[in-house]
């Protein structure tokens, strides 16, 4: 028993050596015993044996036995008694009660999958946290204890199957040569109950199988398939099976042969049916090369207008994998239509544990609150009582067997897994809802934040204020109403690039131009896609007077001064929201500094330190939307903040001598849309300007850009006197000066007296020009 003997020294630091011991036979003491059934079976003879468990869940009693007490753990399978071992840790981790513990737990569904999204070279598409765990210089990694150590993390919630490569997949992966390394990961994968799932190219029997087709119905293609689920499962006989990108992004498909979506995935379920194998079919298909021009076209309609017509042609191990909403993990999304359309195929849910669009684990948000809205959002689907989204993934509502969710979570190399010590809860919240999806966002943080942080009240209440906020407050400061990104929808999806998902054929359009703001999916005037719900979803969500505010940019285009339920108006709340995020960020910091000491040193200082750069980036995101709709509208904040910002000094104003003024692009991540950099690469520069204000003390904020293309380095000077130097050594996702790269130096609590020089130098370094955007002065209140 692993995993209780892993467990039990930090849960129990007081209980010596005696739990460390475990036994095969009943001692004749007190004894946890642990076991499926049928071993438990032979242990205590006349045992009452549970008959509500379902393949994985695990009950727990209380059993006398020869005069001593046993608490039982068992269940039909070793995965369930395993997880239900991972309970008694939590339970002891929490101080809860053991003596009374009478429980038995099934979980939601039998798809319970993490998706990484790494590549052979060890790169990981859209991963935040280091390199690949799985893989490096195009081979299985050398040394698979993070893989053991990571199987047992997503084992203690529940996780049962995890897929290692990208979906955008290399086909060399289910060749012969790799077979032997694939083994060694399901080997180290078994102990924790989690199957091995790998991600194919659909055009592989072309590409690594000699043959000059892949059209699904061509039987040697089929043969090709066939033979390939029968060497892996040679190889590895509990292998889960395959993830399929078809027909999306560039990836090829069935439509190079005219064939169906159907088609494609029953050719590969039916060479992994004889083996047990499952195929998880990606429903995230659209075309990315649409025509922006044409009003009616939209991204959102993809999914259902792909997979609504071939529900029932799919085979029993086919599984559609579908995103949450009907874009791509946007910060705010309706629920996909397409869940409550397929009645007579499996599907699952795909959520984004990786902050791709939110934040990039560099900004704290805890997306369980975001997860649950669309769980429990009831579609009203053909079929008595509540139809919520998790019921329908889950099977139970048209009584398909294979439902279930599935996470891209992108752990990597960083020690922490996630990058962001905080992130982690994004992680652990999968899992325990893909176990329990009814569990509450704040039932999930409060566990997950006691099992991190110990049982400190201030810590955790602290903590939870952050978290349960968090996916608001982020929303708050980037995009507004369901707009959809603001972010630079091109490229990294970080920072801000209001215009970048216009005009071009990604579809990720909001629309927004002088007069207003939104997209039209209505079925009256717009794209239709609101249709795409049943009638009493679509009717709330058709009229502007019904559709919540929330997403009321997802579904309409509106002038900025209409006006939302409360009554202000859409430009308004633009100003407002992102006002308030971005000092709901800065709250944050002085949260956690009331912490210091309670927390460990070193998570302290990691915690702090990113919450102080999000207070930084959200300042960016908050001025960039704000300039940008303020340009367009011409309307001005009626509380006057947008466009004017009293303490600050543009750097291109001040005096420079060996710095140059440029513009940046997009133009709205720059203060006034310019910045200055370093006239000679390798050189130096420096920006004056001489203080005006009164006698005080003050914090200075320097606004510069930290590009991954160099360490230049920076050092601000007052009357002469260095007052703070530091390297630009940040790892932000760009080599330009732009809304990814922009970050800000706070140098507290500096003296200043009319008339004294406030200095900043700057040495650019490689490609890095040492750019800097503005610096800005207030009043030092601490
Ligand atoms: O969210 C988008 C990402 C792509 C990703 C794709 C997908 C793996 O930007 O990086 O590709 O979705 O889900 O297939």
């Amino acid at each position: 028993m692993k995993p209780l003997l892993l467990g039990l020294p930090r849960a129990l630091p007081v209980t010596g050596a005696g739990a460390k011991r475990t036994e095969s036979a009943l001692p004749g003491e007190n004894a946890v015993l642990l076991g499926t059934i049928e071993q438990i079976k032979l242990q205590l003879p006349g045992w009452e044996v549970p008959t509500n468990l379902s393949e994985d869940g695990w009950c727990a009693t209380q059993v006398r036995h020869a005069g001593h007490h046993c608490l039982v753990i068992t269940s039909q399978t070793d995965r369930g008694v395993l997880y239900g071992v991972f309970e008694l840790l939590r339970k002891i981790t929490l101080n809860q009660p053991l003596a009374r513990w009478n429980e038995h737990q099934n979980p939601c569904a039998p798809v319970r999958m993490i998706n990484q999204w790494d590549n052979l070279d060890g790169s990981i598409e859209r991963g935040y946290a280091g390199k690949s765990i799985f893989w490096e210089n195009g081979h299985i990694a050398s040394d698979l204890t993070r893989v053991g150590n990571y199987a047992r993390l997503m084992a203690s919630v529940g996780i049962n199957a995890c897929a290692i490569n990208n979906v955008n997949a290399d086909p060399r992966v289910i060749t012969t040569p790799y077979l032997p390394e694939l083994k060694k990961v399901a080997a180290a994968f078994r102990p924790w109950g989690v199957r091995l799932v790998v991600c194919i190219d659909f055009s592989s029997p072309k590409k690594t199988g000699g043959l000059d087709s892949f059209d699904p119905l061509d039987p040697r293609v089929q043969e090709f398939w066939k033979s390939r689920a029968e060497e892996i499962y040679t190889q590895i006989p509990d292998f889960g099976g395959f993830v399929l990108k078809a027909d999306s992004e560039g990836r090829l498909g069935p439509s190079a042969y005219g064939r169906t979506h159907a088609d494609a995935a029953n050719v590969i379920a039916r060479a992994l049916k004889p083996h047990g194998g499952l195929l998880f079919y990606r429903g995230f298909v659209y075309d990315h090369h649409m025509d922006w021009r044409n009003p009616k076209n939209d991204r959102a309609r993809a999914a259902y207008d792909n997979f609504a017509g071939l529900d029932r042609k799919f085979d029993q191990n086919v599984v559609i994998q579908i995103k949450n909403g009907p874009i791509d993990f946007q910060v705010r999304e309706p629920a996909s239509p397409l869940f409550g359309t397929l009645e007579k195929t499996s599907e699952a849910i795909e959520l984004q544990i990786t902050q791709e669009y939110t934040g990039q684990q560099r900004h704290l948000c805890y997306l369980v609150p975001m997860w649950k809205e669309t769980l429990d959002f009831d579609l009203h689907a053909r079929a008595a009582g509540g139809t919520p989204v998790k019921a329908l993934v889950a099977g139970n509502v048209f009584h398909q067997p294979h439902g279930g969710f599935i996470g891209v979570a992108n752990v990597g190399r960083d020690t922490n897994w996630l990058g962001h010590h905080m992130a982690m809860a994004n992680l652990y919240g999968f899992g325990r809802l893909a176990w329990n999806p009814d569990l509450s966002a704040g039932q999930i943080e409060a566990e997950w934040a006691e099992l991190t942080f110990g049982s400190d009240r201030k810590v955790l209440e602290t903590v939870k204020q952050m978290q349960l906020a968090s996916w608001r407050v982020y929303e708050n400061y980037t995009g507004p109403l369901g707009a959809g990104g603001l972010t630079d929808i091109i490229g990294v999806h970080y920072g801000p690039g209001i215009e970048s998902s216009e005009r071009n054929g990604w579809g990720q359009w909001h629309r927004a131009d002088q007069q207003g703001i939104g997209m039209d999916r209505t079925t009256a005037t717009g794209t239709g896609f609101i249709g795409q719900y049943s009638l009493v979803v679509a009717g709330r969500y058709e009229s502007l007077k019904t559709c919540p505010d929330e997403l009321l940019l997802f579904f309409h285009h509106v002038p900025y001064g209409y006006r939302l339920h409360p009554g202000n108006t859409v430009i308004q709340h633009i100003y407002d929201t992102h006002y308030r995020g971005a000092a709901e960020v800065l709250d944050w910091v002085s949260q956690w500094k009331s912490l210091k000491g309670r927390v460990d040193d070193q998570r302290f200082e990691d915690v702090l330190a990113s919450l102080e750069y999000q207070a930084g980036h959200a300042v960016v995101w908050r001025d960039a939307v704000c300039q940008w709709f303020l340009k367009q509208s011409g309307i001005p904040d009626k509380r006057g903040r947008a466009g004017h910002y009293t303490n600050r000094i543009e750097a291109e104003a001040m005096k420079l001598d060996g710095y140059e003024s440029i513009a940046i692009n997009p133009w709205e991540t720059a203060s006034g849309g310019r910045a200055v950099q370093c006239v000679v690469s390798n050189g130096t520069g420096s920006a004056t300007v001489t203080w005006q204000g009164k006698l005080g003390w003050f914090n200075l904020h320097v606004q510069y850009f930290d590009e991954n293309d160099g360490i230049s380095c920076f050092r601000v000077l007052v009357s002469g006197q260095v007052v703070d130097q530091w390297d630009a050594a940040d790892v932000l996702p760009s080599n330009l000066p732009n809304g990814h790269t922009s970050t800000r130096r706070t140098v507290r609590g500096v003296a200043l007296r009319p008339g004294d020089e406030i200095q900043i130098e700057g040495r650019a370094d490689a490609g890095e020009r040492a750019c800097l955007d503005y610096l800005e002065i207030e009043p030092a209140h601490e």
